[in-house]
């Protein structure tokens, strides 16, 4: 049994959902995995305890919020890395939502930057979706995620290049093509290597590469009536594989919200 509870704050939003499977009293604004209560099953003494020690002490994560809903999680793509890279190794998590408009005090004391994702890792805080993701790898190896190095890059110009198409307002300036390119060599690796960059399992780079995709989809969809090409069916394969990952699902981007967020680029 679940129950889901919204407790905005001034300038805090944050989000609670608590798995009773364990009849613990959790802290305020907790988010459990989902398969949580499978994986750490009490038919093991050990891994039940291990199980309620990290569902007393969760991470704790800033992200971005809503424009568009109060109290729902924003279309930060390096936010939703870091949580889905939670949700794989299921960690709990205490979720702030930082109005990114109006930034608050206790969030720019935090990280003067003023950006999202942060996370608080053994008392410090740590900013930047590369250093927190490869921190959580470090602390929490089970499972693993980390991709081998020669195959870490593969699909990274994809956001930059959809960008560069995404902002073009001349048709016939290459960014389009520049970003097929790029497709296109991924279409090539995940058709010999896939289903995921690393092969059988999903891993970091997919964690990276996923949430991008996604806003690329709707953005280019919404901007440019654009959608991935049928001749590229190893990409629209994997785009379906990552997209309906609960890790996925419980930490996607509204599509308003995406759409809300490019237009500035768009526009500008
Ligand atoms: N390199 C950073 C990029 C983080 C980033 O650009 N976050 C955006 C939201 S998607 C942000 O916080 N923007 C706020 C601002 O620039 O004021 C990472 O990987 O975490």
């Amino acid at each position: 049994m679940s129950s889901a509870k919204i407790t905005p704050t001034a300038s805090v939003l944050s989000s609670t959902i608590k798995n009773l499977g364990f009849g613990l009293h959790l802290p305020s604004y907790t988010v459990l995995p989902s398969n949580f209560k499978q994986r750490y099953g009490c038919s093991q003494r050990r891994l039940c305890i291990m199980a309620k020690s990290l569902a007393s002490n969760p991470l704790e994560v800033c992200a971005k919020a809503s424009v568009t809903i109060p109290n729902k999680l924003g279309d930060c793509p390096f936010c939703q890395r870091v949580l889905m890279t939670m949700e794989e190794k299921q960690l709990p998590y205490d979720l702030k939502l930082v109005d990114l408009g109006n930034k608050p005090e206790w969030f720019l004391k935090i990280n003067s930057e003023g950006k999202v994702p942060v996370v608080k890792l053994d008392e410090n805080w740590v900013a930047d979706s590369d250093v927190i993701t490869q921190s959580l790898e470090e602390k929490y190896p089970d499972p693993p995620l980390k991709t081998p190095a020669e195959k870490a890059s593969i699909g990274s110009k994809i956001f930059s290049t959809f960008i560069g198409f995404l902002k073009s307002k001349d048709s016939s300036d290459g960014t389009e093509q520049a970003l097929l390119n790029e497709l296109s060599s991924f279409n090539d690796h995940i058709k010999e290597n896939g289903p995921f960059i690393n092969g059988k399992e999903i891993s970091a780079a997919d964690l990276s590469l996923g949430p991008k995709l996604h806003h690329m989809e709707i953005a280019l969809g919404h901007y440019k009536n654009w959608s991935v090409p049928d001749t590229l069916p190893f990409v629209k394969s994997y785009m379906q594989s990552v997209f309906s990952r609960d890790s996925f699902v419980k930490t996607r981007a509204l599509k308003e919200d995406v759409i809300a967020g490019w237009r500035p680029k768009v526009m500008g």
